[in-house]
C-alpha cells in the first residue's frame, strides 16, 4: 500500500471538500424521522420504546368483524406496521408496504399487469429481475422488453399502445449506468400518464434518493442490502403516495401472501436506525477505494457514479444526496486476473448480495448474472474481468490494502 493511501486513513469528510460537493443537500429531518416515525411508544400498553416483536399469527376479535386494527398477521401485523410507516416517511411516502424479498416486491407490483399489457425494463438490471421477467413473466403472456432508460429517446420509442409499466434500475446492477428518474418519468407520463413507473431503489437506500419526488409512481427496494444493511435479512419494500396503487398493492400483499416475518420486520426497522450514519461512510470509503482503483495501473476502467469520469456524474449530482458503496471494475487481463484477485482478497469475503456493513467483492458474469443470456452480458459489458465491490464501513486504509495486495497477487509487480 502506498505511502499517499496510508496518509488518506480514515480521513473525516470536510465540508468544502470538493469530490463531495454537487450533490443534493440531504433530506431534512432524515435521522430523526429513521429514529422515531412509526415508533410511538403510545401504541402500546406496555409503552414500549423499542417496538415489540409481534410474533401472534391472529388478534382477537370483540365480536365477529370487530377488531381493534389487526386480524391476520398476512394481512397486517403490528411490528410489520412499525417499519412500513418509518420507510414511508424516509421515502417521503404517504404509504409503505413490507414483502417477504426485493423480488417478491417485484412479483408483487408486476400482479398490478395482466396478460396482453406491457413492461419496459432498464437493460441492465439485477440478474434476477431480468430472470422474472424473461423466463416468468414473458411466459404468461406479457410483453416484456428491455430499452437503455440513460437516452430517454430511446426509452420512448420502447413505450408500446400495451406498455402499463416502466422499470427503472438505477445506479444498475452490476454495471452502474445512471438514469435521469425525472426525465424518464416526465415523458413516460406525458405519454400516457396511466404508465407506472417503477425504480428499484436498492443501490441508493432512502437516504440518497427519493425516485418519488422525481415523478416516479413506485420506489422499491430489496431491504437486503442497505434498508436493513446488516446482511441479516432477506426483504422487500414498496413505497408509493398514490391511492389507487396503494389499495390495490395492499389487496396484492394480502391475497399473493409473500409477506416477511415479524422477526425480519424488527431487524429492518433496527437498521433504520443507523441508515444514515452508515450511508455516510460507505459513501466516503466508496470514493476512496474508486480513487485508489482508477489510479492504479492494474485496472482498465473504474465505474463509480461518485467520479467524475462517470458517463452520468451530473445526473446523479442533480437527483442523489450522496453515493453508495457500489463500485464496478474491469480488471486488465483475463478470467484468470479477476479470479485470482478475488480470491486473494482477505477483508473482503466473495460472495453474492450488497448493501451490509461489511465489505464484499463479487463476479457479476459467474456469480449475480449468470442468468442473464451470454450474448446480452456481453453488450452489457458484463465480461469477465468485470467485478463488482460492496465496500463496508471497515476502515478505510485496510479496504485500500486488502485491494492493493489482491491486484498484486492477480499481477505480481516484475
Ligand atoms: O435478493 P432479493 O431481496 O430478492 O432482491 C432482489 C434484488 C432486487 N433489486 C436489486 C437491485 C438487487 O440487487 C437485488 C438482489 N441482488 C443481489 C442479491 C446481488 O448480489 O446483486
Amino acid at each position: 500500500m502506498s505511502l499517499a493511501h496510508m496518509a488518506s486513513t480514515n480521513k473525516q469528510r470536510e465540508p468544502g471538500d470538493d469530490v463531495f460537493d454537487g450533490f443534493q443537500t440531504r433530506y431534512k429531518s432524515f435521522a430523526t424521522e429513521a429514529i422515531h416515525v412509526g415508533q410511538e411508544p403510545e401504541q402500546w400498553k406496555s409503552m414500549a420504546v423499542v417496538p415489540p416483536i409481534s410474533l401472534s399469527t391472529t388478534f382477537k376479535q370483540s365480536s365477529p368483524g370487530n377488531h381493534a386494527g389487526f386480524e391476520y398477521s398476512r394481512s397486517g401485523n403490528p411490528t410489520r406496521n412499525c417499519l412500513e410507516n418509518a420507510v414511508a416517511a424516509l421515502d417521503g411516502a404517504k404509504h409503505c408496504l413490507a414483502l417477504a424479498s426485493g423480488l417478491a416486491a417485484t412479483l408483487t407490483i408486476t400482479h398490478l399487469l395482466k396478460a396482453g399489457d406491457g413492461i419496459v425494463c432498464m437493460d441492465d438490471v439485477y440478474g434476477g429481475t431480468n430472470r422474472y421477467f424473461q423466463k416468468i413473466v414473458s411466459q404468461l403472456g406479457v410483453d416484456v422488453s428491455f430499452a437503455d432508460c440513460t437516452k430517454v429517446d430511446i426509452l420512448q420509442a420502447a413505450l408500446k399502445p400495451n406498455t402499463k409499466l416502466v422499470w427503472i434500475e438505477t445506479p444498475t446492477n452490476p454495471t452502474m449506468k445512471v438514469v435521469d428518474i425525472k426525465a424518464c418519468a416526465d415523458m413516460v407520463h406525458k405519454q400516457n400518464k396511466d404508465i407506472v413507473v417503477v425504480v428499484d431503489n436498492t443501490f441508493m437506500s432512502a437516504y440518497f434518493q427519493r425516485p418519488l419526488a422525481l415523478g416516479a409512481d413506485i420506489c422499491m427496494y430489496s431491504a437486503t442490502k442497505y434498508m436493513n444493511g446488516h446482511s441479516d435479512v432477506v426483504m422487500g419494500l414498496v413505497s408509493v403516495n398514490r391511492e389507487d396503487l396503494y389499495e390495490r398493492l395492499k389487496f396484492l400483499q394480502n391475497a399473493l401472501g409473500a409477506v416477511p416475518s415479524p422477526f425480519d420486520c424488527f431487524l429492518c426497522n433496527r437498521g433504520l436506525k443507523t441508515l444514515h450514519l452508515r450511508m455516510e461512510r460507505h459513501f466516503t470509503n466508496a470514493m476512496a477505494a474508486a480513487k485508489f482503483l482508477e489510479g492504479d495501473c492494474r485496472v482498465d476502467r473504474v465505474i463509480f457514479p461518485g467520479l467524475p469520469s462517470h458517463p452520468q456524474y451530473e445526473i446523479m449530482r442533480k437527483q442523489c444526496t450522496g453515493c453508495p458503496g457500489m463500485i464496478a471494475f474491469y480488471i486488465k487481463g483475463e478470467l484468470e486476473h479477476a479470479t485470482v484477485f478475488l480470491s486473494s482478497l482477505k477483508l473482503f469475503a466473495v460472495a453474492e448480495s450488497l448493501g451490509g456493513y461489511e465489505s464484499l467483492a463479487e463476479h457479476p458474469a459467474i456469480m449475480t448474472h449468470a442468468s442473464v443470456p451470454e450474448r446480452e452480458r456481453v453488450v452489457l459489458g458484463i465480461s469477465d474481468t468485470l467485478i463488482r465491490l460492496s465496500v463496508g464501513l471497515e476502515d478505510e486504509s485496510d479496504i485500500i490494502g486488502d485491494l492493493d495486495q489482491a491486484l498484486n497477487a492477480a499481477h505480481p509487480k516484475k
